[in-house]
């Protein structure tokens, strides 16, 4: 964990906290260091958000520099990747959320992990999910969503894939801020992912891959 990155996202220092991030990139920090610099950095922009000390705008900008930072540890870590695509997944944030910063790095990761990954993006209506498993064929459908109005979303979409006869062909996992395992109970899903790397280990588990 940088020290240094954490304060300077969670002090909305944007210039500073990208040059940090190209800095530790460049002299070859682990990529994942980062990435975790930045989610703890989130942390305490969320609180700040809860107490009344920051408003929409800083939690604005806090996304918008988790995504540069996102860009800019991509290649190192598509690099380090070897891609071999083996298996499918369709992602999205679901209906009525519209958070899709933790949604992205799970993308992202599973996309330098090998597997072929289609991103509906957010606020996605369950006949959407439904739609996209028919098209697409992915072994795995991954729901996400960070409001609480996004439990029952999750498994509204989860109801929508049975009733499309489609259940027992994909495994669902779910994920995002607030999910937990009795959220999960309550949505239907297979399972629940507490962050990226747990969710491309409940694929690699669902798929077989190594
Ligand atoms: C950034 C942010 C925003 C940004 C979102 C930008 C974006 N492009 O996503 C903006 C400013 C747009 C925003 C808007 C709103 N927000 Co907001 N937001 C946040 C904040 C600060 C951080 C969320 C985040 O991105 N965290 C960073 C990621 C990396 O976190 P992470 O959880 O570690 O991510 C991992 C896991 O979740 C997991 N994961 C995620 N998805 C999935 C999926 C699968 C399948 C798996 C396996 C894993 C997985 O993997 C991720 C990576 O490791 C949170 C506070 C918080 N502390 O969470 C509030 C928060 C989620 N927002 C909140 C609210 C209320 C709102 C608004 C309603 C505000 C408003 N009044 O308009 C709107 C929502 C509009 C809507 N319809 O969705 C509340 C929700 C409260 C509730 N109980 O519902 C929170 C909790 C803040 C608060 N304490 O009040 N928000």
């Amino acid at each position: 964990m940088s020290k240094k990155l954490v304060n300077a996202i969670a002090e909305m220092r944007e210039q500073e906290a990208l040059a940090i991030a190209k800095e530790m990139v460049e002299g070859g920090s682990d990529p994942m260091e980062i990435l975790d610099s930045a989610r703890e950095a989130m942390g305490i922009v969320g609180q700040r958000y809860e107490e009344g000390t920051y408003f929409l705008p800083e939690l604005i900008l806090s996304g918008v520099m988790l995504n540069q930072i996102a860009e800019i540890v991509k290649p190192v870590m598509a690099e380090a990747a070897k891609v071999e695509r083996h298996g499918k997944v369709v992602i999205g944030t679901v209906e009525g959320d519209i958070h899709d910063i933790g949604k992205d790095i799970v993308v992202f990761m599973l996309d330098v992990n090998g597997f072929e990954v289609l991103d509906l993006g957010i606020d996605v209506a369950p006949q959407k999910f439904v739609e996209a498993i028919k098209d697409f064929q992915p072994q795995v459908v991954g729901l996400s969503g960070f409001l609480t109005l996004a439990f029952d979303a999750m498994k509204d979409t989860v109801e929508a894939i049975k009733k499309a006869g489609l259940r027992d062909k994909v495994k669902i996992m779910i994920g995002g801020g607030q999910i937990s395992e009795e959220i999960r109970k309550h949505t239907g899903a297979d399972a629940y992912g507490k962050d990226a790397v747990a969710g491309v280990s409940l694929v690699k588990e669902w798929v077989g891959a190594k």
